[in-house]
């Protein structure tokens, strides 16, 4: 008769398991959130161009034509990584978007440390590496005039949860996950795919 006590709770990436590890003024009080999706930087991309909010998330459990850069392919399979974009209409130049790049890659990284307390580094200008590996990737794409910036979308990918096994042959020896890098070194702390979304969008902006 004292109740109910929660032990777990399954690792979904909805917005108010993100919103819990956030502090924004802008970014991320719009999440739309997927369970698949060809590509949240496609949708991204697409309600940039329809106008929507400034600092809106695209998030999903599963990418079927996740994307890196020069048409280049990003293995996002269902619930064992972070796949998001994120919609900026920052008041800068076209070329300081290298800025937003690096940035974004310095904002993974302690958005990494603060969460698991493990340390990556970064490839300049867009990976994350972890033991030499890629544990993360970024894609940053942009609609702009000659002299402003109408949107920048910031897609970025973190394998969380993948073994060796679940990457494809190519990989098996260039990725690594959060989890298999702390089961194999037990080093670093439990954690959810959500709270470090939270954290990095609170870094990023
Ligand atoms: P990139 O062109 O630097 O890296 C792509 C290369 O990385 C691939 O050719 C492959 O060798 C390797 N790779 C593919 N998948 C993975 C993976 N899961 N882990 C490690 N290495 C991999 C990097 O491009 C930018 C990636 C951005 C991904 C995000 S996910 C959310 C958003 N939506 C979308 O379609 N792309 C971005």
């Amino acid at each position: 008769k004292v109740g109910y006590k929660l032990v777990s709770a399954p690792d979904v990436l909805i917005p108010s398991n993100i919103s819990e590890s956030m502090n924004t003024e802008f970014i991320g009080h719009e999440i739309l959130y997927f369970e698949e999706i060809d590509s949240t930087n496609n949708y991204a991309k697409k309600i940039a161009y329809e106008g929507c909010k400034d600092g809106t998330v695209v998030i999903a459990e599963k990418q079927t034509s996740g994307r890196g850069r020069l048409g280049r392919t990003w293995e996002s399979g269902k619930g064992e990584g972070i796949w998001m974009s994120v919609i900026l209409r920052p008041d800068i130049s076209p070329e300081a978007i290298q800025l937003i790049t690096l940035a974004s890659s310095v904002a993974v990284v302690k958005a990494i440390k603060d969460t698991t307390g493990i340390i990556t580094g970064i490839k300049w200008p867009n990976d994350i590496l972890l033991d030499g590996r890629k544990l993360c990737g970024i894609l940053v794409e942009m609609s702009s005039e000659l002299d402003r910036i109408n949107f920048v979308v910031i897609g970025i990918g973190i394998n969380i949860s993948q073994d060796n096994k679940d990457f494809s042959e190519e990989l098996s020896n260039k990725a690594i996950s959060l989890k298999s890098y702390i089961s194999q070194n037990k080093k670093g702390v439990d954690f959810t795919r959500s709270m470090i979304a939270g954290k990095l969008l609170t870094e990023i902006e």
